[in-house]
């Protein structure tokens, strides 16, 4: 039997978080053995929001290096830039005529990004018509994403299943696979907002890739409360949101963790989560610095990624267009 299909992306606008890690990225290597994996690096997703031409580029690398860091395999997945398969921007297209005006508007991603800005740009709108048009490209069953993301899910499988219906069966309908565990991490310095890595304050993410002592600078001085309790609950939203950082890390339940440290203080839990943390990203810190210079590997990565991606897309796109009555050249 043909192995089913995960697909995922990221997006190149800044040092990866480990939000987006524990959300996604570590997933991504335990899928290659099962499944037919895809994984892109967004860049047209990027520049929904303004980036510096400069940055795009270095960020862009980055991240491709970062994927082989986290142990995706070239050899048994597709790694590829979006912007290399022009096959999205066309899908995109096609598939923004069947898509509600209305539905965009309402999607929380776009009312809070477009807040944040003096005008809001059509791109952002339309960014769900462009992640659909990612995941229907390649027949895809799974995507794993983080919990931010389940509402573009569900978009792209309105989009798919209206296509669908209008057109006749052409698409796979995807499903959202989340991690286990962290699925959502909360920023360090306001538990109530996401981790994001394009929060302007520093001291709320800590990044893949960044200093151990940085790292554990930022885990001290996180928020908690003044409860001084080790517990999981609501009412103690950044001590939560650091167990759950502790689970993703050490694989032990959040159950086991608050036992651990019944009766001691946050400061002693605090250290030892730097601890945990700051040994669990060490492999992926140590390759990262040993891949990223290397050019020649990181070309060779992408360029093999974008045939291999474009083989596939192209196929879709053609049957797509058949059924809307183009004309093939
Ligand atoms: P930005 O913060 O710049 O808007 P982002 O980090 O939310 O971007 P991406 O870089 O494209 O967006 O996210 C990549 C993946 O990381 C997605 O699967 C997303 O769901 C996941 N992710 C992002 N932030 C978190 C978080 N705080 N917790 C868990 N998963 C996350
Ligand atoms: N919108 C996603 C990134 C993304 C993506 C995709 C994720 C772009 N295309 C396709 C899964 C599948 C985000 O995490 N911000």
């Amino acid at each position: 039997m043909e192995k089913k299909v995960v697909y995922s992306g990221i997006q190149p606008s800044g040092s990866l978080t480990i939000g987006n890690y524990i959300g996604a990225l570590r997933n991504f290597k335990d899928l290659q053995d099962d499944y037919l994996c895809l994984y892109c690096i967004a860049d047209l997703h990027a520049i929904t929001v303004h980036q510096e031409p400069k940055n795009l580029r270095k960020n862009t690398l980055d991240l491709i290096a970062l994927y082989l860091a986290a142990g995706i395999d070239p050899e048994k997945s597709i790694i590829y830039i979006q912007s290399h398969v022009h096959e999205h921007t066309e899908l995109a297209w096609a598939l923004n005529t069947i898509t509600g005006l209305g539905q965009l508007q309402r999607m929380t991603q776009f009312k809070s990004k477009s807040q944040k800005v003096k005008e809001v740009e059509a791109g952002l709108l339309n960014y769900p018509v462009l992640m659909a048009a990612d995941i229907l490209l390649y027949n895809t069953n799974f995507v794993p994403v983080g919990e931010d993301q389940r509402q573009h899910l569900e978009i792209t499988r309105d989009i798919a299943e209206r296509f669908n219906s209008r057109y006749s069966e052409t698409f796979t309908i995807p499903e959202i696979l989340p991690a286990k565990v962290g699925g959502r991490i909360m920023s360090l310095q306001d538990p109530m907002s996401k981790m994001s890595k394009s929060d302007s304050n520093k001291d709320g993410f800590i990044l893949i890739i960044e200093d151990e002592n940085e790292t554990r600078k930022k885990l001290k001085k996180a928020v908690t409360d003044s409860l001084g309790k080790i517990s999981y609950n609501d009412d103690q939203k950044g001590l939560k949101n650091l167990i759950d950082i502790y689970a993703s890390f050490s694989g032990l339940s959040t159950d086991e963790i608050v036992c651990k440290y019944e009766g001691k203080g946050y400061g002693i839990f605090k250290e030892e989560l730097a601890e945990v943390v700051t040994l669990g990203l060490r492999p992926i810190r140590e390759k990262f610095k040993e891949i990223r210079d290397d050019k020649a590997y990181l070309e060779k990565v992408y360029k093999e990624g974008a045939e291999k991606a474009s083989y596939i897309a192209a196929k879709t796109v053609r049957k797509v267009y058949k059924k809307m009555g183009f004309i093939p050249r």
